[in-house]
């Protein structure tokens, strides 16, 4: 490696047994795939402390460059999310109204999403994720980060893991547009929002949609 300012420290893990290995991966597969994007929110509380833990896990991700551009904003203060639902009811107003267009709406219909949007309040926590685009210095002195989309993604991905393997439900959400995200939590101007995630329990009367998922076949090419 070419100018790298890291010192080099020993990383060895102890080598897993092989059957320990497998036993795991099926394990954490079968768990996987009871995972479901959940719209419909119980209200009971639910302790920070798990959703603080899954962030941590989530923080975990790798990312362009090691520049970790992601901040998790929590939100547990029932007046902020019941402003966050307004605002964003409002911005689907007019997304399902039209702003979407045909043939988005189209894609969406099987779902049966619309412009409200109860699992904003219901749901006990929010967090709202956003990307920094750029680093942005206490001096003001800013620099481009890389790859922010897909560090992001990675890392939203290994806070949804993180949650279901906690036992809670999550949903991940993307009003369009998410502005006001960064006017109602007073973010600085090198982040952008990326998803906000409602986490908590299932309704007891939640339904999910029957949907199917690829198998492995389907996914996978073997060269
Ligand atoms: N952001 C809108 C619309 C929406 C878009 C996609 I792509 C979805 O998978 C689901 C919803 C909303 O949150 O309703």
């Amino acid at each position: 490696m070419h100018g790298r300012d890291y010192a080099g420290v020993p990383y060895r893990p102890a080598r897993m047994p092989v059957e320990q290995s497998l036993a795991t991966a099926a394990r954490l597969r079968e768990q996987m795939w009871q995972r479901r994007t959940v719209r419909a929110f119980s209200t009971d509380p639910v302790p920070e402390q798990l959703v603080l833990d899954a962030i941590s896990v989530a923080s975990t991700a790798p990312s362009g460059a090691h520049q970790q551009p992601w901040t998790f904003v929590l939100v547990s203060d029932p007046q902020v999310r019941a402003h966050i639902r307004e605002a964003a009811e409002a911005e689907e107003h007019e997304a399902y109204a039209g702003r979407l267009g045909e043939q988005w709406l189209s894609a969406l219909r099987p779902l049966g999403t619309d412009e409200h949007k109860p699992h904003l309040t219901d749901a006990p926590h929010l967090v709202v994720v956003f990307e920094q685009r750029y680093f942005l210095g206490p001096d003001g002195s800013s620099h481009k980060h890389y790859y922010v989309n897909e560090s992001v993604g990675i890392a939203v991905g290994m806070l949804l893991t993180a949650l279901h393997l906690s036992g809670l439900a999550a949903l991940t959400h993307t009003p369009s547009p998410m502005r006001f995200l960064s006017e109602v939590l007073n973010r600085p101007h090198n982040e952008k929002a990326f998803a906000v995630i409602p986490i908590g329990y299932p309704a007891p009367d939640a339904e999910v949609p029957d949907l199917v998922r690829k198998s492995l076949d389907q996914v996978l090419v073997r060269v």
